[in-house]
């Protein structure tokens, strides 16, 4: 038996897309599912987007059927406790009930000898004393720790997904957790978004009037940019302790990543626990400096040559634009098809096209918006090319917050 993550991934993640978009159009679905698919889901769950498994994972207890292999994380993730066995091919169908639509999916796929395994990963803490965090992208969901120590702290995160995803941190106000964030923030936004798609304006500045009070406490501290499919990007920042939420609210048919259409079930969030004990790891050393302020946009300093390189990432200032959102500052590959109008476009959230897949450019990571006088790092490995420093900002151009530059050789620009 061969088992080809690639195929699987792909296949499993058209599924799931799918699977929430007639989940955000027809809320009466139910998902069908038997043993060994359940046997199959365990096995392969670092493949499969979660928003399959965990949903017929949650049939199964209900159902009292699986009870034994699975329970419910600290994080509401279902997770594997056991050993269920496999087979060599397993059968999701997922039917529409109640509507004038059936829409049946299957998904026929074959695997290998995957090592099942108990995996207590519910309460993983950093590998290392240079606090590293390591995280992965798997269909629609992080997977990675979910306690780490204060200081400085690197996220390298690794996207295995078919799409372009990313992963700003915020930290939570005293008393809110992922439950409130999902609860209270997602909805109003997708709920927003589902507006702003009809041209309704006025209803989505209303909509989004509904947010809690502690919405504006939440503080964005930096996080991973955008990455496009099998790449991995790393950002390092000071964390102090608190809890933290990892999001990704690209969109995908409308739909943002980090709001999940079945009702208690999340998006592509992923809540972490800063602890009080400092890990101790110094601060990076850049080689590359570059200032970002709403008056002056990106400003690099530093040879820009080929190979890896450690930007330091200066906000100088920081302002809330028309996206809800401050600056920051993402590098995309340019190729002679990339249109740079669209992949300006791209970067406002609150326009229909706006960070919907598939992007329009390849990225390669950056760092995500932080408070003022505040400094970042990612890092960036250069091949012979041209790129783009872009920002996650309406009218990134208007702003001095797309730059372009080519580069082909090490340490010159
Ligand atoms: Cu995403």
């Amino acid at each position: 038996m061969k088992f080809h993550v690639p195929e699987i991934v792909t296949r499993t993640e058209s599924i799931a897309m799918q699977l929430r978009v007639i989940l955000a159009r027809r809320p009466s679905i139910s998902v069908h599912a038997d043993t060994n698919v359940m046997s199959y889901i365990c096995c392969i769950r670092t493949s499969l987007s979660p928003i399959v498994w965990r949903y017929a994972a949650s049939r199964s207890i209900q159902r009292g059927g699986c009870q034994s292999r699975w329970q419910l994380c600290g994080t509401r993730r279902f997770q594997a406790l056991e050993d269920t066995g496999m087979n060599d091919t397993a059968t999701v169908n997922v039917t529409a009930k109640h509507s004038m639509l059936v829409v049946t999916l299957v998904a026929t796929l074959t695997l290998v000898s995957l090592s099942c395994g108990g995996g207590d990963t519910a309460s993983r803490t950093t590998p290392d004393s240079s606090n590293v965090i390591e995280m992965s992208i798997i269909g629609l969901a992080f997977d990675g720790p979910d306690t780490v120590s204060s200081g400085w702290t690197t996220i390298r995160l690794k996207n295995t997904s078919g799409m372009t995803h990313f992963a700003i941190l915020e930290r939570l106000p005293e008393g809110i957790g992922i439950e409130e964030q999902q609860r209270e923030i997602a909805p109003v936004f997708q709920a927003g978004m589902n507006l702003l798609n009809e041209g309704k304006a006025d209803e989505a500045t209303e909509m989004f009037g509904t947010l809690p009070e502690w919405f504006y406490d939440v503080v964005f501290t930096g996080g991973v940019g955008f990455i496009s499919p099998w790449q991995t990007a790393e950002m390092t920042v000071l964390l102090e302790p608190g809890r933290y939420l990892l999001e990704c609210y690209v969109k995908t048919v409308g739909v943002f990543h980090s709001f999940n259409p079945i009702p208690d079930l999340y998006g592509m969030v992923h809540e972490i626990t800063v602890t009080e004990e400092a890990s101790g790891a110094p601060e990076p050393e850049a080689d590359i400096e570059l200032t970002i302020s709403s008056e002056r946009g990106i400003e690099v300093e530093g040879d820009i040559g080929l190979g890896r390189h450690t930007v330091a990432v200066h906000f100088e200032d920081q302002v809330v634009y028309d996206h809800f959102l401050g600056h920051d500052v993402h590098l995309a590959r340019l190729t002679e098809n990339t249109d740079l109008d669209a992949l300006e476009a791209w970067m406002d959230w609150t326009q229909p096209r706006g960070l919907e897949t598939p992007a329009p450019a390849e990225f390669l990571g950056g760092l995500h918006e932080m408070p003022a006088g505040q400094t970042g790092y990612f890092v960036i490995d250069l091949e012979p090319g041209s790129y783009a420093w872009i920002a996650e900002v309406p009218d990134p151009a208007g702003k001095v917050m797309l730059k372009t530059f080519s580069t082909s050789v090490r340490g010159g620009r």
